[in-house]
């Protein structure tokens, strides 16, 4: 795990639920069994679906003695959801549902998420402790350039922001332009976005003619929704002089608001005494020992409307459990490097994005724009390019100077990951950008053939 220094070094570590936040684990460990027990009886009784589940596996509300008796319970994946369209899963009335959000799916149904006022209020709760952990006061001024909508990064960071009593300014995303002049006309301090869209307005900013150091106030930003690699990191801290704090969540569970970086950076807090968190082999489905890499589980402990057993992440993480010197006592999650279905499998070789990513910003002259494009070629051959963006600086320099940072990544690309892959490396600002989270992979497999 990486450990940076904490940014604020004269400053103690900011806590916003100090009780839960630092409870003694016996005692958190009480209170999460509490929890799961009442969560597992609502769900029996209120789902059809989770009482059709656990009656297939003989198991039972009253089974659930301990909290390793979780692995007990069935799980719940996306298609469960999908198939359950739209409010099958609910454990309340329509009438007590008062917001209902849903994920970005691409295809099919997206999975929908219900609150009741109580998960809202502990929806803000839990944001307020995100930002908390990052510095985040009422002295602040917080940019959301998470979208607003049916996407849960707007709408989650806006009502933390709020409760922390920051000045939250609803930006949304797009307006590229006009999100950099409200930057600097309000003296925003936080920014909240994907990473992904950090660097578009970052661009924008330099464009215009900005420097962060010298124009801008931001110190501190929450980025999430999407993985990113530790030197895409290194790059919006450098590019925008603020510091990153890698924050994760998703709408089957709430939202951002699962965990979050404090600021010794040495994984993301996990917030335990509302979600129980699991790390399974994804093949198998045999838990793992907290400290072994494989796919997390979670399940909502304190969810009204929508409460979810064992929902199966796909996002690839190892768990620790030891004490942080920011005085919290709950588990850490490791940064995610990518979902187990992100996974890309090339000439038999598997491929993560967050590899190719981690090579492309290791090369000075280029810049974190880029895209994966996999086909089949006419010889049934997977065909694999990485086609990335150079700086402007390259563009200065003779043409061989290109030539030659392309087969330099060629040449790293092989070297990491096995096999060929043809890298073409074409002028700034020529690639797609995105106002939320960046499409990376472009998979032509199953499309054309
Ligand atoms: O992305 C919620 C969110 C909003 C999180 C704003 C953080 C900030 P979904 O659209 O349902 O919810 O997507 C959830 O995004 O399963 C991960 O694969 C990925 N993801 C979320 N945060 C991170 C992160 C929101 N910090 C899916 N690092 C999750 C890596 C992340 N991947």
């Amino acid at each position: 795990m990486e450990a940076t220094k904490p940014f604020t070094e004269a400053k103690e570590c900011l806590i916003w639920d100090r009780e839960h936040e630092t409870m003694p684990r016996p005692q958190l460990e009480k209170l999460q069994l509490e929890r799961l027990q009442q969560t597992v009886e609502r769900c029996y009784d209120r789902v059809p679906f989770y009482k059709e589940k656990m009656d297939a596996l003989g198991v039972r509300p009253e089974d659930i003695k301990t909290l390793k008796d979780v692995s007990k319970l069935p799980f719940t994946t996306k298609h469960d959801l999908r198939e359950n369209y739209p409010f099958k899963m609910f454990a309340e009335p329509m009438k007590k549902v008062v917001r209902l959000h849903a994920s970005s799916g691409t295809t099919g149904k997206p999975v929908v998420a219900g609150y009741t006022a109580k998960d809202l209020d502990t929806w803000a709760e839990l944001m307020a402790r995100v930002l908390t952990s990052g510095g985040v006061t009422d002295e602040d001024i917080v940019h959301n350039a998470y979208g607003y909508g049916l996407f849960t990064g707007g709408m989650g960071f806006h009502y933390g922001a709020e409760r922390t009593g920051a000045t939250i300014v609803p930006v949304s995303g797009g307006l590229t332009k006009r999100q950099v002049m409200l930057w600097r006309d309000f003296g925003a301090t936080v920014l909240c976005s994907t990473p992904s869209y950090s660097l578009v307005l970052a661009e924008q900013a330099a464009e215009m003619g900005l420097d962060p150091a010298r124009d801008l106030s931001l110190r501190a930003g929450f980025f999430g929704a999407e993985p990113w690699t530790l030197e895409m990191k290194k790059e919006i801290e450098e590019k925008l002089n603020l510091e990153a704090f890698d924050t994760y969540g998703l709408t089957e569970l709430i939202g951002p608001g699962v965990s979050s970086e404090c600021p010794y950076h040495n994984g993301l807090h996990i917030n335990e005494d509302h979600f129980l968190v699991e790390t399974i082999d994804p093949d198998t489905g045999e838990v793992l020992p907290p400290g072994t890499p494989g796919e997390m589980v979670l399940t909502s402990l304190t969810k009204e409307a929508f409460p979810v057993l064992r929902f199966r992440t796909r996002d690839r993480t190892v768990i620790v459990q030891k004490p942080c010197a920011c005085g919290r006592t709950t588990a850490r999650m490791q940064r995610v490097t990518g979902r187990t279905d992100d996974m890309l499998i090339i000439r038999g070789v598997n491929v993560f994005p967050s590899q190719i990513e981690s090579v492309i910003l290791s090369i000075p002259d280029l810049e974190p724009q880029y895209v994966i494009v996999v086909d089949r070629g006419s010889s049934h051959m997977d065909d694999f390019e990485v086609l990335v963006e150079c700086t402007e600086n390259l563009l200065t320099k003779e043409d061989a100077a290109m030539l030659e940072v392309q087969e330099r990544l060629s040449r790293e690309l092989y070297q990491v990951l096995g096999i060929n892959a043809r890298s073409k490396v074409v002028k700034p600002k020529t690639l797609q950008r995105s106002e939320g989270k960046a499409k990376r992979v472009v998979d032509m497999r199953d499309i054309n053939h």
